[in-house]
């Protein structure tokens, strides 16, 4: 596309305050967390500015108000910071909070938003995407509860970038960021704040560091990946100065622009430097990991990676041992493709569980009406009310917290749970880089099949019910549909397909596989083998091999 030059439109009575014309993009539609493309993208003219003036267009009674602004430090973190700022001071914000060098996990964005009140926040994030000048960029608003802004917002701000023509701009020169302090752009405030100390201070009110930190003395070991991203700063900071952990407990602690070439994913995949870790002879006591932007978390014990969905139930399952969920749980909402282990933890407990949509932006609801207290996702996330975010280094802290307080390891935490509950085998099969054409036929043609599955035979299970999950949200009553076909049989094994909505190359088809065992001497098999047959079952069904040419999944997590 060719792209007319800048013109200036009009200065404002402040003479630096500028109108530029620009033209449209037609693709500017946030997924399941916020815009996402190439750098390369976000790098053409006008493309970030138009997206930023398409939020503050579309965000009413903005004008005067304070915002929180940072990222995850990826490569084109600065150089945004810079340009939002110029841009919020030109359509009138009154104050940004924004994290020192630009730096603010996802999690600590939605901590800074609530403590301070703030009118909203924009993160800069592609989260577990790759980063540096060939990888990914992103940039996600939230609104002033701390969470990701629901999809009436998304859907506005996309509505209204395909139309845009023009955007504000203060050609103040930029503001450094490095140092602590307060500044001015036009007739805003700007305050640079310490990245971590708010957070750090909100783990505190709910962890029992005291107990954590006598573990410590006690000579318990750990190993936490932050995987050259931005959870670095957050855990040497919390579990090395705070805690007592000796330094070198916090591996690649340092946010690189690029992540030092990795994959941000805190996966056995991604992360298998740390599960090799895990799995040699003189092994820590505890493994974790966080992602890009910290929202995710992984949880090791020994030669033994704790699925997302068991590390939700079995969280909980003994919320009570942690001094911010003394009083219990509410309740725990969970995405549809995530386990239903929890929802075994919830009956027991007399709670409900909800179901929702894949995305963080659906438990703000339930959270801020009290419904709900914990939350999780299969994808490394969880979190609770604390926040409106997923938080990675919250479920650490929270499994430190209950091997403090129950003197058990994360096996036998582990095989606690399932010798009481059962044990959901499980896990996601991920097809990357699949032609979006094809990729959505097969999606069409599952789900022209769904009526006809009901009552079936499949391999030794018997279909329950088949459908494509829809969502109506019981505090709004808005409606999200086609958001994944799911495959429920009489025995509690499930099998999903979804597309996702985070990627920026093609399409990734994810199919996640479930499977109930409630026999103790059945819990220790190896989960590929547990679910070969629904693994089976859902090629045949989806016929993936024969519409991708992939005999193998490109990630099994
Ligand atoms: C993925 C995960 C989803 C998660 C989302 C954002 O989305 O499946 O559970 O909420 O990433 O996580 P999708 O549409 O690609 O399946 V993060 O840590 O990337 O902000
Ligand atoms: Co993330």
């Amino acid at each position: 596309m060719s792209r007319k030059r800048t013109r200036i439109i009009s200065l404002g009575a402040d003479v630096s305050i500028q109108t530029l014309a620009t033209n449209a993009y037609p693709d500017q539609q946030p997924g399941t967390s916020g815009l996402r493309k190439k750098v390369s993208v976000f790098q053409q003219s006008g493309y970030l500015e138009n997206f930023v003036q398409s939020i503050f267009d579309v965000l009413d009674g903005c004008t005067g108000q304070t915002i929180v602004l940072g990222g995850d430090g990826r490569f084109y973190n600065r150089e945004a910071i810079q340009i939002i700022l110029k841009m919020a001071a030109a359509n009138g914000i009154g104050k940004v909070l924004v994290g020192q060098n630009g730096i603010l996990s996802t999690p600590a964005v939605s901590c800074v938003i609530r403590k301070y009140h703030a009118f909203g926040g924009i993160v800069l994030s592609a989260s577990h995407n790759p980063g540096g000048s060939d990888g990914d960029f992103g940039i996600k608003y939230n609104i002033g509860n701390g969470g990701p802004a629901p999809e009436k917002i998304t859907e506005a701000v996309f509505a209204r970038s395909k139309g845009i023509t023009q955007y504000k701009i203060s050609d103040a020169p930029d503001i450094n960021i490095n140092h602590l302090g307060t500044s001015r752009i036009e007739n805003m405030q700007v305050e640079v704040i310490d990245s971590v100390a708010d957070y750090a201070e909100q783990m505190q009110q709910l962890f029992d560091f005291d107990a954590i930190r006598n573990m410590f003395k006690r000579g318990f070991t750990m190993r936490f990946d932050a995987m050259s991203a931005v959870g670095g700063p957050y855990a040497r900071k919390i579990i090395e100065d705070l805690l007592g952990a000796p330094r070198g407990t916090v591996l690649h602690g340092i946010p690189l622009e690029d992540f030092g070439g990795h994959h941000p994913d805190p996966n056995p995949v991604n992360a298998e430097e740390l599960i090799a870790l895990m799995d040699a002879p003189n092994a820590p006591d505890f493994g974790a990991a966080s992602d890009g932007d910290a929202d995710r978390n992984m949880i090791v014990g020994r030669k033994l990676p704790v699925s997302p969905s068991d590390s939700l139930a079995i969280l909980a399952a003994n919320a009570t041992v942690a001094p911010g969920y003394k009083k219990g749980i509410t309740g725990i909402a969970r995405s549809m493709p995530t386990s239903t282990a929890a929802d075994r933890v919830a009956k027991s407990l007399g709670v409900p569980c909800f179901e929702t949509p894949t995305g963080w932006k659906f438990f703000g609801n339930l959270l801020d009406t009290n419904q709900a207290t914990l939350c999780g996702e299969e994808s490394y996330g969880t979190s609770s009310s604390h926040i409106r975010e997923k938080d990675g280094l919250w479920a650490v802290l929270f499994w430190l917290n209950l091997q403090a307080a129950t003197d058990k390891s994360v096996n036998t935490l582990v095989a606690e749970h399932w010798a009481k509950f059962g044990r959901n085998y499980y896990s996601r099969h991920d097809y990357e880089g699949i032609d979006t054409v094809k990729a959505n036929a097969l999606m069409d043609r599952l789900r022209n099949k769904l009526d006809s599955l009901k009552g079936q035979k499949l391999g030794s299970h018997v279909v329950a019910m088949a459908d494509d999950f829809s969502y109506t949200d019981p505090v709004d009553g808005s409606t999200s549909s086609k958001q994944g076909v799911r495959i429920i049989f009489t025995d509690d094994a499930r099998i999903v397909f979804r597309l996702s909505g985070t990627g920026t190359v093609g399409a990734t088809l994810r199919v996640y596989l479930e499977k109930y065992e409630a026999d103790p001497s059945r819990h220790n098999l190896p989960t590929q083998t547990a679910l070969a047959d629904l693994i089976a079952i859902a090629n045949e069904i989806a016929q993936i091999e024969a519409v991708t040419g992939m005999t193998q999944p490109t990630v099994i997590t």
